[in-house]
């Protein structure tokens, strides 16, 4: 095992990444920019150096600053976390050059990847399903209405330097084809650099199914099973869950079995997710993620892998701790992201000082997150505050315990994506499991509605709160517990 790591990130991440050091006896050095001088994670690493301008351009992106630190501290792996330099194939390339250990695949794998078209081409020679369509660059319009015509609309034009949905137009006649296709070029040509596009069948509401892939550097890989991440916004997840509530043991076979083949064609090493696209009973390849994933605990909870463990051991040259008999699933685990936006303002990001926090806590609730009590979340990073991730027997106690740890959960000073997560917990359909990857979209105003009412209770129980947290941190701790509890006493008196 390595002697000491760093962690390329910031926040929770960085936080989680260190708390896999800590129980194997790895120091950990954090980089932190001149913004996140205060953070949490920049205190618990065993050494912090500052690399200047919260701009992540200068900052947590610049490889050359990064690799620097890596070697004034004698750090021999860095471990990016996701975002910022995660899929960044240059941070492999230089870390290779350095002598230093990138934990996660080789560049080569992270650029092959990056690329649709060609990640695409990799899966379906390795027998992996991918939506019907080109896996190649389509430049021609006349050629391009003819694969359009012979896929049948609706389609979907890509850019294959895309991902995470920028860079794509759905076409549901031949008409709009020659302006998708003008656009998501110069869409792409501006975001990526590359204009290079290809045409697909569009599937209408299809889930989305990930599964999570482990492959040391010995020839072995397996899968720790499936997660479910239709619930999101814009291409930012808000809800994910594990097993899928559509997945059996023979369609996680199945699916799974693909995803092993599609890691181990292409000789993919460490921790990777392949994303695939399900509906109707059928599942297409829609991408391969070459890093750990904000959404990895669910997995952990339910596989019992420690996740980021094994990605320092893969690095280190270890074998995978299990084989894929050994995976089991064990009950059902869900992750609401809390996030400093205003839900009732379109997600708006609301930065600033939390004036009140505590966490829930109790059987079955795990909270990650880089924030504390009187911390000011600055503007500059995503706006993820922390995640909630709860255990259940079944998916309905799951919920039922959601419902539970959200209550309980206090942050005061910033609007939170909270009220979001506590309608839908309430919504119908969600409870029904009735997904898919326009869900927010097609129930807005049966969120909506709940959220109203949720909010004017939040309300309520702030006014209450406010005042606890004022003069002493450790008495409002204990009031802001006693007052929550009793504000649900009160609300489920009135319910009955
Ligand atoms: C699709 C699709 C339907 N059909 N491709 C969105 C992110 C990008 N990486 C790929 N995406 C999609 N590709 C075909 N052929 C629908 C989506 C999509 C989506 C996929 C996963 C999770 C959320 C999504 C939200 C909207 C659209």
């Amino acid at each position: 095992m390595f002697n000491k790591i760093l962690i390329a990130n910031r926040g929770e991440i960085a936080i989680r990444v260190m708390r896999a050091c800590k129980e194997l006896g790895v120091k950990s050095v954090a980089v932190y920019s001149d913004a996140d001088s205060n953070s949490l994670f920049a205190k618990y690493a065993n050494e912090a150096y500052n690399i200047g301008n919260p701009s992540p351009s200068q900052s947590y992106l610049n490889i050359e600053k990064i690799i620097d630190v890596a070697e004034k501290s004698g750090a021999e792996a860095i471990h990016p976390g996701y975002g910022f330099l995660a899929e960044n194939p240059k941070l492999g390339f230089e870390c290779e050059k350095h002598g230093i250990k990138l934990i996660g695949p080789n560049g080569s794998i992270i650029e092959a990847m990056g690329s649709k078209i060609e990640s695409k081409k990799l899966m379906q020679k390795a027998g992996v399903p991918v939506v019907p369509g080109t896996a190649k660059g389509v430049t021609d319009i006349d050629e391009a209405v003819d694969i359009a015509e012979s896929i049948g609309y609706p389609v979907i034009v890509k850019a294959s330097a895309g991902g995470g949905g920028i860079g794509m137009r759905t076409v549901y006649e031949e008409d709009e084809l020659v302006r998708a296709i003008e656009s998501t070029q110069s869409v792409a040509a501006s975001a990526f650099g590359d204009s290079t596009i290809y045409i697909e069948k569009y599937i209408e509401e299809p889930r989305h199914i990930e599964f999570q892939i482990l492959a040391d550097e010995h020839g072995n890989t397996i899968h720790a099973a499936d997660r479910e991440c239709s619930i999101q916004r814009r291409h930012q997840k808000l809800i994910e869950e594990a097993p899928s509530p559509i997945m059996t043991d023979e369609l996680r076979e199945e699916m799974g079995g693909a995803a092993v083949r599609a890691a181990s064609s292409i000789g993919y090493t460490n921790a990777g997710t392949v994303e695939f696209l399900y509906s109707n009973g059928e599942y297409y390849f829609l991408e391969m993620n070459t890093r750990i994933q904000v959404e990895h605990p669910i997995t952990e909870i339910v596989t019992g892998i420690d996740l980021v463990k094994q990605q320092l051991q893969i690095a280190a040259g270890e074998e995978l701790c299990c084989e894929q008999k050994d995976i089991t699933v064990r009950g059902h685990a869900i992750e609401c992201r809390i996030n400093a936006e205003d839900p009732m303002a379109d997600f708006a990001p609301n930065p600033g000082k939390i004036t009140g926090y505590r966490s829930p806590g109790g059987i079955g609730v795990r909270v990650d997150s880089g924030v504390y009590m009187n911390y000011t979340i600055p503007p500059f990073y995503d706006s993820m505050i922390s995640k909630l991730i709860v255990y259940g027997m079944t998916r309905e106690e799951c919920i039922a315990r959601m419902r539970r740890a959200l209550n309980e959960y206090i942050i005061l000073g910033v609007k939170t994506t909270i009220p979001f997560h506590k309608s839908m917990m309430l919504s119908e359909s969600f409870i029904k499991a009735k997904l898919h990857t326009h869900f927010v979209d097609e129930y807005h105003d049966e969120i909506m509605g709940h959220m109203a009412k949720v909010m004017k209770a939040d309300e309520k129980i702030a006014a209450r709160l406010k005042s606890t947290f004022l003069p002493s941190p450790k008495i409002a701790a204990v009031s802001a517990a006693v007052n929550n509890y009793i504000t649900n006493l009160d609300n489920n008196s009135k319910k009955q």
